[in-house]
C-alpha cells in the first residue's frame, strides 16, 4: 500500500554527517571492543542521562539480562514484575533462571501497582523489576520503601524512559539499576543498543566482565561472561543522534500535543496520566479505547489499517499470557493489566510524522 503510516520511523542524522563521522574507522580499523567512540558515548550518555555510572551494551535486552545477572541471585528465586510490557522484560528474568511473579498494574498509567507488591513477597523473593512503560514513571518512592523493608533489589526496565527526569533527577538514579534501550524504534537510537545505569562501582566491573567474556588481561579470564559490547558504528550513530536529541524531542512533542488536542474530547478515548514531577520524552502515544467508543480496540486497529495507518497493540497479549509463559508461574489476579492490554493502541509518533498526518489519523478515529 502507498502512503503507509507506520507506528514509528527511525530517527537518523544527515547521511553526510554520519559518513564523515565513521571515516576515521577506515584509518584506525578499530571497530569494536570498547573503542574510542564507545568510551566517548558512555561518558556523554552518563552526562545526558544524569546518572552516576553507565555501562553501554549491544542492545536493551542484553542490558536487562546482564543487569539482573550482575546481582547474582540464587537460581529459582522469585522476581516481582509486570506483564504489561514488551516480552523482553520477562525473558530477561527467565533467562537468568529466575521465576517471574506477575503483579497487576495501575489503570492511570500502566505501571506496577505498588499496593499489590507486598502480598506477593515470599521468602524466595529477591528483586522487583518494574517497567516505566511508555516512559510513565513508576512510584519509585513506594517501591524503594518496600525493597528496603524486605531487602530486595530494584532493577528498572527503563527501555522507554530515555532522558526522562523525575523530581529533577535522571530516572536512572532510582533503584539499584535502570536499563535503557537505544533500539532503532526508540526516541534515541544507536541502531541497536542499550545501557545499564547504576551507582555502585562494583556493578560496573561485573557488567564489564559479563559483556566481554570476563576477560581481564591477555591471559586472564576471571568470570564467565558473554559478548554484549556495542560496536563503533553503533556508538558513532549514538554520538550523532545525541547532538540532535533535543530537536527530535521537540518535534515529537508537537505531534504529541496535537494528538491530545484532537482526541481529548472523543468519547471513549482515554489517555494515560503522567506524574506531575516527571518529564515526558514523547516516546509513544498510547490511547485506551473504552466502552463509550463506537468500536472496540481491535475494530479500531483494523479500521485504521484499512486506511494505511499501522497503529500497534503495545502491549497485547500480556507477557504472562504468551505461549512460552502461560500457566507456568504463580496464578495472580491481573485484572487491570488484562483490561488495559485489551484497550490499548499505540498511535504513530515520530520526528518526521507530518502534522497533517496526525490530523488525518485523528479524523479517522473521530469518524
Ligand atoms: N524492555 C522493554 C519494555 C521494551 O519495550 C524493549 C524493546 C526492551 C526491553 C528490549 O530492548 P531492545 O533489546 O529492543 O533494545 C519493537 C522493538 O524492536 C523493541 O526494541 C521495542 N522494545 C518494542 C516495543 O518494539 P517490534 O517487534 O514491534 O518492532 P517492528 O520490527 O515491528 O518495528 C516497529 C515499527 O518500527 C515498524 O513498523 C517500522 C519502525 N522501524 C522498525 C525498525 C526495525 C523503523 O523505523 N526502523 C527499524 O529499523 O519491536
Amino acid at each position: 500500500m502507498e502512503n503507509k503510516i507506520l507506528v514509528t520511523r527511525s530517527s537518523m542524522p544527515p547521511y553526510e554527517e554520519y559518513i564523515e563521522a565513521i571515516r576515521p574507522l577506515w584509518e584506525s580499523r578499530w571497530l569494536t571492543n570498547m573503542g574510542k567512540y564507545h568510551q566517548e558515548l558512555e561518558e556523554k550518555l552518563k552526562e545526558y542521562l544524569d546518572v552516576p555510572q553507565l555501562s553501554l551494551m549491544v542492545n536493551g535486552h542484553l542490558a536487562l539480562e546482564m543487569a539482573i545477572q550482575a546481582f547474582r541471585f540464587p537460581e529459582g528465586a522469585e522476581v516481582i514484575t509486570t506483564p504489561f510490557t514488551f516480552i523482553s522484560s520477562t525473558h530477561a528474568i527467565v533467562r537468568n533462571h529466575l521465576k517471574p511473579v506477575f503483579c497487576d498494574v495501575k489503570p492511570e498509567d500502566g505501571t506496577i501497582d505498588e499496593s499489590k507488591i507486598e502480598e506477593l513477597i515470599t521468602e524466595h523473593t529477591v528483586a522487583i523489576v518494574p517497567v516505566h512503560v511508555y516512559g510513565n514513571v513508576c512510584n519509585v518512592e513506594a517501591i524503594q520503601e518496600i525493597a528496603d523493608k524486605y531487602d530486595l533489589k530494584v532493577i528498572y526496565d527503563a527501555a522507554h524512559a530515555f532522558g526522562v527526569k523525575y523530581k529533577g533527577k535522571g530516572i536512572g538514579n532510582y533503584g539499584d539499576a535502570s536499563v535503557f534501550s537505544f533500539h532503532a524504534t526508540k526516541v534515541y537510537n544507536t541502531i541497536e543498543g542499550g545501557a545499564v545505569a547504576f551507582s555502585e562501582r562494583r556493578i560496573y566491573d561485573r557488567l564489564y566482565n559479563l559483556k566481554n567474556f570476563g576477560i581481564r588481561g591477555e591471559e586472564l579470564v576471571t568470570e564467565v561472561g558473554a559478548n554484549a559490547k556495542m560496536n563503533e558504528f553503533a556508538a558513532i550513530m549514538g554520538l550523532c543522534n545525541l547532538k540532535r536529541v533535543e530537536e527530535v524531542l521537540k518535534a515529537r512533542q508537537k505531534k504529541y500535543d496535537l494528538y491530545i488536542n484532537k482526541l481529548e474530547k472523543v468519547d471513549g478515548i482515554r489517555f494515560f496520566q503522567r506524574k506531575k514531577e516527571a518529564g515526558n520524552n514523547y516516546a509513544y502515544f498510547p490511547i485506551l479505547v473504552e466502552g463509550d467508543y463506537i468500536l472496540d480496540r481491535n475494530e479500531l486497529y483494523d479500521k485504521l489499517k484499512e486506511s494505511g495507518i499501522f497503529a500497534r497493540k503495545y502491549f497485547y497479549p500480556l507477557t504472562s499470557d504468551q505461549a512460552c509463559f502461560k500457566n507456568q508461574y504463580r496464578n495472580v489476579q491481573l485484572k487491570t493489566a488484562r483490561k488495559l492490554s485489551s484497550q490499548v493502541l499505540v498511535l504513530p509518533l515520530y520526528e518526521e510524522l507530518n502534522e497533517s498526518e496526525v490530523i488525518q489519523i485523528c479524523e479517522n478515529i473521530r469518524r
